[in-house]
């Protein structure tokens, strides 16, 4: 690391825009990447922190289909999703960008052209699997075809998911079109390779990587074994029609190479952010510092395939550090967006409403920084419970509650030395301890050690409740309370130091304990200051800090994550080809056995109007509907938050099975039930007439 730095500039990986985001891409990348900004904000650092969203890509296309909309209604949509999360959870980026902007499109074109103009892609001619019906080149992970290692029928033109061989398309064995599932043509197209062999012989690129030395080991270790191996050229040109069409005349109907625009990202949003040319400050001063917060999986594209590009370019300057992250498993089993193997940051925000800070706090704990490490919720409850509550917390409550008690909030003044033995050196064991902590926090925090700086705060907090405990101030009121002053004061001065430590890590809790305190303008320059807080200062009214995770709550989360492997084992054997997605529907859901038309007849089908539409309270999957059969208005619960807004469905006519007997639900009474359609892999539609017709008709 540069010594001082005049300016950061942090990024965080940006997420596919195909999913929401959950508590692995969290620890794994967005939280010590906040933590780091936060420490360096707080410092008066010049820092930006830049992300946004990626949008471009295969995924993207991928989920689209499932979904049965548009790339631009997916981006849309999780765009949306994982901006609000972000911010609800504060992680404060500076600004968050998309890559579907027009300064994107512009600054990834402009820089491709530059690279082009200096003739530094190689141009070649290969054979790439075409799709005749779907007119269009398939990328690797829409060609499906028997794996040539194990014989799996459904392995991908990149990769084998049953034995993990990584694999090019045309080794599949009875390749086929996932879009159309004809049998794709090898046909010729031209594209844009970005000469990684040359470029790792390159002066430039050797002076660079000797910056890995001071990096994680882990990233080093990657690093150096795809050195090793020697780089091969790699295409950043795609054919393809979903990303930022490359800008020269020969290429129509081909975009960039994804990971080509999604780096490239990282500079267009600070171009959006700063609007005026200071932007090159950030990208092109020597004196900046750039640090990528990534997870392990994007390291060669961080650590070798953007620097890359950067010094082809020129004008730029290359990461200081990459301080990337292993993998946070959840409960045993890898995490996994499309198996729904995760805890969702906005699906814990809405079960957990403002207990921000406990999961920050447990995340970090657990941050895979040198291996994989793993999130259970039963370890969840243990590490609020019996770190956050009894230490930092009890130690917080009991101070300020003592203080008012004793004095009515106002800090006492400290008349008399303390003469007292046993309390002069309880209270030197205690700041030298508080002092030793948070001087080790610091020196962590610079080295990205986020788990051990956040157990040094911990430590802070456990000395000052030691302290609490071997002077036992309760106690010692009634015979001596010239000391218990001393006492008051000294642990009200570490509560404020908590309170600025805190900051990185637990922002939410670090404002509330400042405006506790009455302390809101104090600094991180305080932080080893013995008196934060003068005598006759007011503080106010002790709030708790944080709740108790109780059993039940936490039995509800494992409820849900038990269902989902249960259905998940169900369709397991189910391939996971998009072409066969209809037959594999019929094969989840087999005609059910036949029935005669009495059976039928006595279900009572009504077209009714939506009329009101809200989300239920703690029940993320449901909405209350207000449902106008014509010669009735029935409450209606549905289980279709996901997939439809409140507002979409207000005045829609839809399905009512109206003789359905009611039942209680989250203690709402549900009259009725709307017919859905939908498979197992998309979206859920109402069934609803094709025309309107008056409420209450008959459905026959
Ligand atoms: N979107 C991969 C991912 O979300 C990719 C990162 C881009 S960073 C420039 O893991
Ligand atoms: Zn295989």
């Amino acid at each position: 690391m540069k010594a001082n730095p005049k300016r950061y500039l942090v990024t965080a990986a940006l997420p596919y825009a195909n999913g929401p985001v959950h508590i692995g891409h969290i620890a794994g990348c967005y939280l010590p990447a906040d933590i780091y900004v936060r420490y360096l904000r707080a410092q008066n650092k010049d820092v930006l922190f830049i992300c946004g969203s990626d949008e471009h890509g295969v995924p993207i296309t991928i989920k689209a289909k499932k979904e049965n909309i548009t790339p631009k209604q997916v981006v849309d949509k999780y765009d949306g999703i994982m901006r609000n999360a972000f911010q609800d959870f504060g992680i404060n980026f500076s600004y968050y960008g998309r890559t579907t902007s027009e300064t994107h499109k512009t600054t990834a074109q402009d820089f491709f052209k530059t690279l082009y103009d200096k003739g530094v892609f190689k141009e070649e001619i290969t054979q790439q699997y075409y799709d005749e019906e779907a007119k269009q080149f398939l990328a690797d992970r829409y060609i499906v075809g028997t794996c040539p290692r194990c014989g799996n029928p459904n392995a991908y033109g990149d990769q084998c998911e049953k034995c993990g061989t990584s694999l090019n398309p045309t080794d599949l064995i009875n390749p086929k079109s996932a879009l159309s599932g004809a049998t794709p043509i090898l046909k010729e197209t031209k594209n844009w390779f970005l000469p990684m062999d040359t470029i790792q012989k390159s002066e430039e690129f050797k002076s660079y990587i000797k910056r890995f030395d001071n990096w994680k080991s882990n990233i080093k270790g990657q690093c150096q074994s795809w050195l090793n191996e020697g780089l091969q050229p790699r295409a950043m040109t795609r054919d393809l029609d979903w990303g930022v069409p490359v800008p020269i005349n020969d290429a129509n109907g081909k975009v960039l190479y994804v990971w080509f625009d999604a780096p490239i990202g990282y500079i267009s949003a600070t171009k959006e952010y700063l609007n005026n040319d200071t932007w090159k400050d950030y990208w092109q001063d020597a004196d900046s510092s750039l640090i990528h917060f990534i997870g392990k999986d994007n390291i060669v594209f961080h650590a070798i395939i953007f620097p890359m590009m950067l010094i082809e370019h020129g004008k730029y300057i290359l990461p200081t550090n990459i301080p990337a992250n292993e993998f946070l498993n959840l409960e045993g089993d890898k995490i996994s967006t499309s198996r729904n193997w995760a805890v969702w940051l906005h699906e814990y925000l809405i079960d957990f409403p403002n207990r921000q800070d406990e999961l920050r706090y447990v995340l970090t704990s657990i941050a895979p920084e040198t291996k994989d490490s793993e999130f259970t919720w039963k370890d969840f409850q243990t590490r609020v419970n019996s770190e956050l509550v009894s230490i930092f917390g009890n130690f917080v409550n009991r101070v300020l509650v003592l203080c008012d008690k004793y004095y009515e909030g106002i800090l006492p003044k400290v008349t008399s030395k303390v003469t007292d033995e046993k309390i002069i050196s309880d209270y030197s064991n205690c700041i030298k301890q508080v002092n030793e902590s948070l001087e080790k926090m610091c020196s962590n925090l610079d080295t990205f050690k986020f788990r051990d700086a956040q157990t040094e705060f911990i430590n802070a907090a456990r000395a000052g409740n030691k302290f609490l405990a071997d002077t036992e101030p309760w106690k010692l009121i009634k015979t001596d309370s010239e000391n218990v002053k001393t006492i008051m004061f000294e642990a009200v001065q570490i509560c404020a130091r908590l309170a600025i430590a805190a900051e990185p890590f637990l922002p939410f809790t670090a404002n509330k304990l400042k405006t506790m305190l009455n302390a809101e303008n104090t600094k991180w320059d305080d932080l080893f200051n013995a008196i934060i807080l003068p005598e006759n200062h007011k503080i106010n009214k002790a709030e708790i800090l944080y709740k108790q995770v109780e059993d039940i709550e936490i039995q509800q989360q494992l409820e849900r994550l038990e269902k989902i492997k249960t259905e998940n084992q169900k369709s397991t054997n189910t391939t996971s080809q998009l072409s066969s997605e209809n037959s594999k529907t019929n094969q989840l859901h087999p005609v059910k056995s036949d029935i005669v038309y009495d059976d039928f007849d006595k279900i009572d089908l009504r077209v009714g109007k939506v009329i009101e539409a809200e989300r239920v309270p703690k029940a993320d999957k449901l909405l209350k509907l207000t449902v106008d059969l014509g010669f009735e208005k029935r409450t209606i619960l549905s289980g279709i938050a996901e997939y439809y807004q409140p507002e979409e469905l207000i005045g829609k006519l839809v399905t009512v099975v109206a003789n359905l007997a009611p039942r209680k639900i989250r203690g709402i009474e549900s009259q009725g039930m709307l017919l859905m359609a939908g498979n197992d892999f998309g979206k859920l539609y109402c069934v609803s007439p094709e025309k309107d017709i008056e409420q209450g008709s008959v459905v026959k």
